[in-house]
């Protein structure tokens, strides 16, 4: 399994490569922040080009999980669909070919003849990423990836991704919006029992080079299985138990009952808004905030599959809050945690995958339980 890991680093940091691409290269990058204007054929090739970088990161992962481990193929399931109609109205589906130069030729079909742009895209598809030191030596967990599957996110908060407003990180603060909130998302669970048991995260735009102002990135992982509980992350510091200091994260568009009910449990200053699914559960793991609520289903399994891998090594972990708030349990209740093996079968497209009945991430159980009762009634 560190095998999988190693990997799944180093396809995530191809994908935070060809993310940084899109944004870098004067002709991508054109295609990325151009207006939605024009006539309609325009719109839908700008629409085409944003969801392009996604698919294209997405079949990237996909492609050399599935060259290095073959009983994965068929279980490595992401947000997009690799299937493009392009301003012909001709089909094309998107996949990783041998050789750069095919890529580039495939792409250029989706990208309405655009050779500059496909072949930019393609070269970064097929090069080598820099070598990621992870220190996973040592690491041994009995699983083989014949047991596993994948949910890849290929950019989350692509919002802030096509905005593209820089911040400087502060060290120990959480920034609301921004770069930085858009993260790679590869999270591997148990086919058997939808168990999220490893997670890499990778944040293509961390910081800049101070010597040639090229975006840098970082990335996350954890593995949590059995005994083994390791995650890149240190556990945070424990403030004294209890509701003092409970600090939670946000969306913006939070149902007002449940701004309310935070803000009286929390405090004013302890509650914080950000972008980003994933970044609001980073932040959750790097202590940043204690707990992310949120009360709709509007987040997906790509979403938090692989950050809830990184909180479990923690000893924390995502519940349903539907669930939570239906559980009579008084200590940590393993029934309420999302899983990731069965879609929700009331749902339709895009729907059948989502969290649905909203959710909580937790690094502390206590604190997951002293939400769950200050919303029992509320939602
Ligand atoms: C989105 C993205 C949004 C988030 C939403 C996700 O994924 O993370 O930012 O909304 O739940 O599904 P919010 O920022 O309000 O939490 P994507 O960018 O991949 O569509
Ligand atoms: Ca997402
Ligand atoms: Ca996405």
């Amino acid at each position: 399994m560190a095998d999988l890991l190693r990997l799944l680093l180093r396809v995530a940091e191809k994908a935070a490569d060809v993310a940084r691409v899109c944004r870098q290269e004067a002709a991508l990058f054109e295609l990325l922040v151009q207006e939605k204007t024009g006539d309609d054929k325009n719109k839908k090739f700008v629409q085409d080009f944003k969801t392009l970088a996604d698919v294209v990161i997405q079949e990237v992962i996909r492609h050399d999980v599935g060259v290095q481990f073959p009983e994965m193929v068929g279980f490595i399931h992401g947000e997009e669909s690799n299937k493009f109609e392009n301003g012909l109205g001709e089909s094309v589906t998107v996949t990783v070919c041998g050789t750069e130069e095919e890529t580039a030729t495939l792409l250029a079909t989706v990208l309405d003849g655009n050779h500059t742009a496909a072949s930019l895209l393609a070269r970064a598809i097929h090069q080598d990423p820099a070598t990621i030191d992870a220190h996973t030596e040592g690491l041994s967990v009995p699983l083989s990836p014949s047991e596993l599957a994948i949910w890849i996110d290929p950019i989350d908060a692509t919002s802030q991704y096509i905005e593209g407003r820089e911040e400087a990180l502060e060290e120990g603060h959480l920034s609301p919006s921004g770069l930085h909130c858009a993260l790679v998302l590869i999270g591997a669970y148990l086919r058997s029992t939808g168990e999220p048991v490893m997670g890499v995260i990778n944040q293509p735009f961390n910081h800049k080079d101070p010597a040639g102002g090229a975006w840098r990135g970082k990335h996350f992982w954890g593995v949590s299985f059995g005994d083994v509980n390791v995650c890149s992350v240190s556990r945070p510091k424990d403030r004294p138990a209890g509701r003092q200091g409970l600090s939670a994260v946000l969306s913006s568009s939070e149902k007002q009952v449940v701004k309310e009910t935070l803000t009286s449990l929390c405090g004013p200053d302890k509650l914080m808004y950000a972008s980003g699914a994933g970044y609001k559960i980073l932040c959750v793991i790097q202590g940043l905030a204690d707990v992310y609520v949120l009360s709709e289903g509007s987040t997906f399994k790509w979403d938090s599959c692989a950050p809830h891998a990184l909180l479990r090594a923690l000893g924390g972990g995502v519940a349903d809050l539907t669930k939570s708030l239906k559980s009579n349990s008084a200590g940590q209740d393993h029934q309420v945690e999302l899983t990731y093996h069965q879609p929700y079968t009331e749902g339709k497209g895009a729907d059948r995958w989502s969290n649905h009945g909203g959710l909580v991430a937790y690094r502390d159980c206590c604190q997951l339980r002293s939400i769950v009762s200050a919303l029992k009634g509320k939602l």
